[in-house]
């Protein structure tokens, strides 16, 4: 382990001591001092005190910040802007980068699926995980699962309840019975919800075996919604209020990691997406690159195939943008 994680570790749980910190690490004092720089520089605003060294009460935004007392195997790399992490992520990954999540506070060519533009200013979580798991190329979709996933618990967190439409959408609101006519608060029930959060999964892989996977996830965090497109929403707006980022951005990373990180993952995450998902028992529409499957959906199995009974039978669907219809009988 490097100097500066082992300082960041330190200083999670209690004030460092340089000279003692050189000597458990048998690095010179000097290193450990130019570690205390490394993350002053990047914005971690390390105190020295009588005690020793001390981490930021609050730490900022940065690489370190969401490194700091993280949970999970990963180390971050922070940009203020960035045309797209995942773009970023890809150029980490063929150069043989593994387990390191790419963040930005903007992006200025955010990207959606199907080169779809993703609108991401300053003030959003912007993130793409760069992961090597030993799994075959067909699995791959199961973490686009496991990243939305994680996304509504890291959300939870901070007291937006959100929900997940299949495959990827993270939305708030916009349950059955919903459609206010009104005045300001219309719902549209066709897209199921206000978007909160997606996520976009690309990856390399040989016939047999992932080499690498990019996780992206964009959320919108400390934005208003004006700023974003039509039907889409903000943490501020939801919880009325802005939310640590920091914060927010490990919890994300920590629960992907405890999802993704385990042998029996497919089971975990597939039952944990099933839990929060709005899409299952619903009508659902989904435009497929061969065509439209109309039914109730009514599964998701395994690497992330929705499962629909249609008046023609059971169809799966691997792929496609998914509407929410309104309920026959509603
Ligand atoms: C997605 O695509 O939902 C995946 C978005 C992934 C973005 C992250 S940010 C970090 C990483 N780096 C990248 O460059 N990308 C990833 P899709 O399902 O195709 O949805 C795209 C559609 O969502 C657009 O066509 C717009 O209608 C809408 N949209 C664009 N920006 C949005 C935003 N900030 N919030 C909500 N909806 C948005």
């Amino acid at each position: 382990m490097d100097t500066r994680r082992a300082l960041l570790d330190a200083l999670a749980d209690a004030p460092v001591s340089g000279p003692a910190l050189a000597a458990e690490l048998g690095v010179s004092r000097a290193a450990v001092w130019k570690a205390v720089e490394t993350l002053r520089g990047e914005g971690f605003a390390v105190e020295s005190t009588p005690e020793g060294y001390v981490a930021p009460t609050d730490p900022a935004y940065c690489a370190a910040g969401i490194e700091f007392g993280i949970d999970a195997p990963y180390s971050v790399e922070y940009h203020d802007s960035l045309p797209s992490t995942n773009d970023r992520a890809r150029e980490l990954a063929s150069e043989g980068a593994a387990d390191v999540a790419v963040v930005a506070d903007e992006q200025t060519g955010g990207r959606g699926r199907l080169d779809r533009e993703w609108v991401a200013p300053s003030g959003g979580v912007w993130l793409s995980l760069v992961t090597r798991p030993t799994v075959p190329p067909a699995r791959a979709p199961l973490f686009t699962l496991a990243a939305a996933v994680a996304t509504v618990d890291a959300c939870s967190d901070v007291s937006v309840d959100a929900h997940i439409k299949w495959p990827n959408d993270v939305l708030v609101g916009g349950d059955e019975g919903t459609e206010k006519g009104d005045g300001d608060a219309v719902e549209r029930p066709g897209r199921g919800g206000r978007k909160l959060a997606g996520v976009l999964t690309e990856m390399e892989g040989e016939a047999d075996r992932v080499s690498w996977l990019v996780v992206g996830v964009g959320v919108n965090a400390n934005l208003d919604p004006e700023v974003l497109p039509a039907d889409a929403t903000s943490l501020r707006a939801e919880a009325g209020g802005d939310v640590d980022r920091r914060r927010f951005a490990a919890t994300l990373l920590e629960r992907f990691a405890a999802l993704a990180e385990t042998a029996d993952r497919s089971d975990r995450i597939l039952a944990a997406w099933r839990d929060r998902a709005s899409t299952l028992g619903r009508r659902v529409r989904v435009e497929t690159p061969t065509g439209a499957v109309e039914g109730t959906a009514v599964d998701v199995e395994s690497p992330g195939a929705l499962v629909i009974d249609t008046d023609d039978g059971t169809q799966r669907v691997h792929a496609g943008d998914c509407e929410h219809l309104r309920d026959a009988d509603g």
